[in-house]
């Protein structure tokens, strides 16, 4: 099997988010590195993989896709038979489950975690100064979801049941960049999350892909 093409950067969450996939289940991969401050995303080639000109994208052979959640769905499908069951498709409930828990990332987790990242990490690394406005409301949001997982990982060892899945590393790269801010607290505070954040950021997938989220970098 000819290795997958991912188009994008280290430090980027998006691109990271991918690269945890990969890893995890083993997957032959070229990092093809594009070139954002030159806006390589903004012109073709690139805009012929993703129309919205953001990284990530995948080659796979004739196949092109972008947006994170979608590249790791498609190949946690495609590679069912390689490394961690990721999306648990031969039990409905569980991977109802984890599709639940792959929503509540994208739809409630993602926009204040993001905000954050974006106001202490990314601002501060093109001059810009954050705004404790933003910062304030966001990390208010951000608390209210973390009672709900709280609660649900008092239950259950991962978001989706006692197993590892696609749900829980979907939350790895900007919560990872959230444990170098401040508001590391939101995480830390909190025993279960907290016990939830060091079992999954410390699998060794993972860490080969924060080695390459260079703080000042993002
Ligand atoms: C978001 C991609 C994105 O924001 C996904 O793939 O999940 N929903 C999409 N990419 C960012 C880098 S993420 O760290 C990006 O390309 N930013 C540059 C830009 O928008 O010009």
């Amino acid at each position: 099997m000819a290795p997958v093409k991912l188009l994008g950067l280290p430090m980027s969450t998006c691109t990271a988010r991918v690269l945890a996939c990969l890893h995890e289940k083993g997957i032959d991969f070229e990092l093809v590195p594009v070139n954002l401050p030159a806006g390589e995303h903004k012109q073709p080639p690139f805009l012929s993989k993703n129309p919205f000109g953001q990284i990530p994208a995948l080659d796979d052979g004739d196949l092109t896709l972008f947006e994170s959640r979608a590249i790791t769905k498609y190949l946690a499908t495609k590679r069912n038979d390689v490394g961690p069951d990721l999306l648990r498709l031969g039990d409905a409930k569980e991977a109802a489950f984890v599709n639940v828990w792959l929503e509540v990332e994208a739809h409630q987790y993602s926009p204040p975690i993001s905000a954050l990242v974006y106001q202490r990490v990314v601002l501060p690394v093109f001059g810009g100064t954050p705004d404790e406005k933003v910062i304030e409301a966001n990390a208010e949001k951000l608390g209210k979801i973390l009672d709900v997982y709280e609660e649900r990982l008092s239950k259950s060892k991962y978001l989706a049941g006692d197993f590892y899945s696609l749900a829980d590393l979907h939350h790895l790269p900007y919560t990872y960049y959230l444990t170098k801010t401040p508001e590391a607290k939101l995480i830390y505070s909190r025993p279960h999350v907290k016990a939830w954040w060091e079992d999954i950021s410390s699998r060794p997938a993972f860490k080969k892909v924060a080695e390459g989220m260079v703080l000042g970098n993002a």
